[in-house]
């Protein structure tokens, strides 16, 4: 089985949306998080400490300053936080003063049980940034307007708020389906996707960069079918799978049958799992399958994405695995596959 997943400082930002010198002065200054160190010193984080990063962030959202983040999550093994118990004393009561508002927040991702109610100040504002659909309406305008600085800023709030994964899936998604559908009527709409498509690859670029396990060769292939550019769901994938602890061979897009044969041959990976949004090359890849399966010890092949979803049936007529469309269920397989506790997809007997 693999290592539980380390994070180094680069992927810890990646991940959470926080800069590396707001994380090393939460350290330093207010103990909210200590990482592991590596025997040079490096910091890596765990997956509970990104976890109550997050939870550190929720919390400075609903505007409680820093230097009293530790007593509030201290205070939340009582069930209740020192804010809510403070607003408590001062009304009376414990309904809501006027002027503020109770949160509820989930304890469960820090490995606690329930959930704390704290009450925070009313920030009109900042409520309707709460939701990630409202996100998705931001990121839009900030891509028609090419304002790199909101996308930044609501893109990493997102990230932050949620994860990298609801934050790319529910937010930049779907801003950028609609900016895509809207290229007949304006050709303007072009380079708006290009813009918020380059933005999306340089944060999941950045993601990955900082994700390279480093304690095993790789399992898994990941790269876009022949012919093929579209891989952001590709790299999306690959981070899950990364997060999973399972080491990656990361080819991106567009990647020729015979290329990828070789790099599979040389790399020994397990699995190869392959990004397709256009149409299957159905030929290519029917020969890459072929020659696979003449391979000893020959890797899993799966196809995902729309271009899959399409030609599922042809697929599977050719000992091709199909991926789940959601990433993550996508990644879980390709992790069980490649970890050997799940066995690799039936071999059809349908006609090729
Ligand atoms: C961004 C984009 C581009 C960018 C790609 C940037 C990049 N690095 O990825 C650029 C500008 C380069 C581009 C180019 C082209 N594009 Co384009 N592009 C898009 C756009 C707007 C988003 C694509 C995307 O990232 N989708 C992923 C996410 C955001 O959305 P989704 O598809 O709904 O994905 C969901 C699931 O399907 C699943 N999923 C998707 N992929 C995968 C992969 C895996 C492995 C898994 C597990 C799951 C999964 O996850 C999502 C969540 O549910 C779509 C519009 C659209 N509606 O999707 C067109 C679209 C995909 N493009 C299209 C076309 C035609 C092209 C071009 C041919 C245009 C041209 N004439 O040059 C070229 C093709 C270049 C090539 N050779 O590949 C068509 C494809 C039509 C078709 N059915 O074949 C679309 C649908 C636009 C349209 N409505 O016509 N494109």
């Amino acid at each position: 089985m693999s290592k539980p997943p380390r994070y180094t400082i680069r992927s810890a930002c990646a991940l959470t949306g926080i800069n590396a010198n707001t994380l090393r002065s939460w350290e330093r200054r207010y103990g909210l998080v200590r990482p592991e160190r590596t025997p040079k010193g490096y910091r890596l984080y765990s997956a509970e400490d990104l976890e109550r990063l997050r939870l550190i962030q929720r919390v400075l959202e609903q505007g409680i300053p820093i230097s009293q983040v530790e007593q509030h999550l201290a205070g939340a093994g009582t069930g209740e936080l020192p804010a809510a118990r403070r607003a408590a004393r001062r009304t009376g009561r414990g309904d809501a003063e006027p002027g503020t508002r109770t949160v509820s927040l989930s304890l469960e991702s820090v490995g606690l049980s329930g959930s704390v109610s704290i009450r925070v100040p009313e920030r009109g504002a900042e409520r309707s940034l709460e939701s990630l659909g409202g996100y998705a309406e931001i990121i839009e305008r900030a891509a028609i307007h090419y304002d790199r600085v909101s996308l930044e800023h609501a893109f990493s709030r997102a990230v932050g708020l949620y994860s990298l994964r609801d934050a790319f899936t529910r937010a930049l998604a779907p801003a950028l389906r609609r900016i895509g559908a809207r290229y007949l009527e304006s050709p303007e709409a072009i380079a708006q996707e290009h813009f918020l498509s380059s933005f999306a690859r340089e944060r999941l670029s950045a993601s990955l960069a900082g994700l390279r396990p480093l304690h095993q060769s790789p399992r898994v292939l990941c790269a876009c079918a022949p012919g093929d550019v579209h891989d952001l769901m590709l790299m999306l994938l690959t981070l899950e799978i990364g997060l999973e602890g399972v080491s990656t061979l990361y080819l991106g897009a567009d990647m020729p049958s015979s290329a990828l044969e070789r790099a599979m041959h040389r790399s020994g990976v397990k699995v190869v799992a392959l990004s397709a949004t256009l149409d299957l090359p159905r030929e290519e890849l029917a020969r890459c399958a072929k020659r696979l399966a003449a391979m000893r010890k020959a890797p899993t092949l799966l196809v995902g994405g729309p271009g899959a979803l399409r030609d599922r049936e042809w697929l599977k007529s050719h000992d091709i695995g199909v991926l789940p469309e959601d990433p993550r269920e996508a990644a879980a397989l390709i992790v069980a596959l490649a970890e050997g506790t799940r066995r690799r997809p039936a071999r059809t007997t349908a006609a090729h």
